[in-house]
């Protein structure tokens, strides 16, 4: 067996299974794992902050397709690392978290050895789906296909491993294995069949993709089948641009109870849901439910009456796919879909906020990826903002981590270099990663930012005001955003009028550099497809 340390078993492994690239943030138990993956000519990309490795490597992996990787030191690098953890976790992102130990002779003594939390572990437990110590040179690429298996099989999630440094630095016998092979399946045939005699028998079919019909790539499959049913397809945020909202099988994202879209959904006598929590549908328990999901925990969790299919998305759309195509395809529903298209986009252009909405996308390309970060443009976008491609709209998915915005946008230029990319942040959202400016202007990661200034915490500041009595601590005090990106090194653009952020985006693309949009906003109104906010009603104003 051939000899090396366990930092260059991880780096070549790493390599075998097609890493080209990790986000990282160095210490002293990595040194091992550094000087492998500079010897193997793997790309690092040095953070100013472990959240944004994580943050960084969840963007790469959404917007590229391929699963990221991140590595930092253990203890409070980990712990810092989490955030983007749980961003990666709650949209179903596929990041390898490569993580340092204590030495192995002191790892569970919680003696207090440098950066010790003991069973870290544990710490990250809720936000991974698999973990693994590593504490033999020999175990190495083991330990790494197996971490890659469970990034390619099932739900795509984080996964992680972590190496005391006493196995990254010490040599010893390692057989490097082929990468991990993995095959999707499609949910089995019988029950495939009966989904297909149920399509067959319903007279208004409708589909509802979430973000799981994006990350199993079942775009295509999805549009085949809507068309052959002439369903339309409604989206929750994280499924949008499974369907371009430019063909008129695109029913849009916008959920809530007042939206035409509502009554068509309640109109629907069956339901074909791929990858989807259902946490947000509001489906009756009277309506049947056809829910194809990769995940068997989500099948009938949040609606009753649920016929299941547990497979690839893709793959089990595909063969339910053939045997609705042994029927005729169904009379054009057309007309119907583009007067229910027509009365939602009459909508959006009695909001406030519409303007500023609509002066952004006319600003921002087609094939850009855009990431919609938790400010109130961020919010308004979800149903409102048109989406062409799959993979082009990113957000945080249930886990609503402010911060996430800009390194996500980050990690997501340095998966698809060629495309434009947008971070839609609030004021608040952006200053959790501005650090990460220097990463940008380091490695040239051309991501615009887009920075909604109202010195506030708006939105806790707004509900507050609106539902608690009055507004308590939810201000603070900006830089000036101007000579924070000088400082950096990054293109400053500065906009008074918020309807004029379309053209200020387009002048920041076009000097192929990192730049920061700041837009200068008052008080925005809570968007209306919100749930009205609970108070007891002493605080009524
Ligand atoms: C990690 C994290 N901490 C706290 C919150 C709670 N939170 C939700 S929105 C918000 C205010 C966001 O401020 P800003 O980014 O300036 O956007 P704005 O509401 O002003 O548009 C806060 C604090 C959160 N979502 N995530
Ligand atoms: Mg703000």
């Amino acid at each position: 067996m051939p000899r090396m340390t366990g930092g260059e078993a991880l780096a070549r492994q790493l390599v075998r299974e097609g890493v080209k690239l990790v986000f990282g943030l160095p210490g002293v138990q990595l040194y091992g794992a550094l000087a492998g993956l500079r010897d193997e000519r793997v790309r690092f990309i040095t953070t100013r902050h472990e959240q944004a490795t994580t943050y960084m490597a969840d963007g790469y992996a959404r917007a590229g397709g391929s699963f990221g990787v991140a590595l930092v030191v253990p203890g409070p690098g980990l712990l810092n690392a989490a955030a983007g953890l749980s961003t990666a976790y709650a949209a179903s992102s596929p990041v390898l978290m490569l993580c340092g130990q204590v030495p192995r002779r002191n790892i569970g003594r919680d003696v207090g050895v440098l950066h010790e939390v003991n069973d870290q572990m544990d710490a990250i437990a809720p936000v991974t789906k698999w973990r693994r110590r590593v504490l033999e040179v020999a175990d190495v690429p083991g330990a790494v296909r197996a971490a890659v298996r469970q990034l390619k099989t099932g739900r795509p999630r984080p996964v992680h491993l972590e190496f005391p440094p006493d196995v990254l630095e010490e040599e010893g016998e390692a057989t490097l294995l082929p990468p991990a092979e993995v095959e999707r399946a499609a949910a089995p045939e019988p029950l495939i069949a009966r989904a297909a005699q149920m399509l067959l028998a319903a007279q208004r079919p409708v589909i509802y993709a979430g973000g799981g019909a994006v990350t199993g790539d079942a775009h295509e499959a999805l549009v085949a089948m809507a068309e052959h049913l002439q369903a339309g397809i409604a989206t929750t945020a994280e499924g949008k641009g499974v369907v371009s909202d430019a063909n008129d099988l695109s029913l849009g994202a916008g959920l809530w109870p007042k939206n035409p879209l509502r009554r068509w959904l309640d109109a629907a006598d069956l339901i074909l849901v791929v990858g989807s929590r259902l946490q947000l549908a509001g489906f009756s328990s009277t309506q049947q439910v056809i829910q194809i999901d990769v995940d068997p925990d989500e099948i009938g969790r949040s609606h009753g009456l649920t016929f299941g299919l547990v497979g690839d998305a893709r793959l089990t759309l595909e063969r339910l796919l053939e045997r609705l195509r042994a029927s005729a395809p169904r009379a054009s529903r057309k007309a119907e879909r583009e007067a229910l298209r027509a009365e939602m986009a009459a909508l959006d252009t009695t909001e406030p906020n519409a303007p500023i909405l609509k002066s952004l996308r006319a600003g921002t390309p087609e094939d850009a990826i855009v990431i919609a970060g938790m400010t109130q443009i961020g919010y308004y976008s979800r149903p409102f903002w048109p989406v062409f491609r799959p993979r082009t709209y990113l957000n945080s998915s249930y886990s609503g981590n402010l911060g996430f915005e800009y390194p996500t946008a980050l990690g997501a230029k340095v998966a698809q270099p060629d495309r434009p990319v947008v971070a839609i942040c609030g004021d608040g959202g952006f200053m959790y990663n501005a650090q990460e400016m220097s990463t940008a202007v380091k490695y040239g990661i051309n991501v615009v930012a887009v920075v909604f200034n109202d010195d506030a915490y708006g939105n806790v500041a707004r509900d507050l005001d609106e539902a608690w009595g009055g507004t308590w601590e939810a201000d603070f005090r900006n830089p000036d955003f101007m000579k924070l990106a000088d400082a950096y090194g990054v293109a400053g653009i500065r906009v008074e009028k918020p309807t004029e952020v379309g053209d200020a985006v387009r002048r920041a693309l076009a000097l192929n550099r990192p730049a920061l949009v700041e837009v200068r906003v008052g008080r925005m109104p809570r968007p209306p497809f919100f749930a009205p906010l609970k108070a007891p009603d002493k605080y009524k104003k």
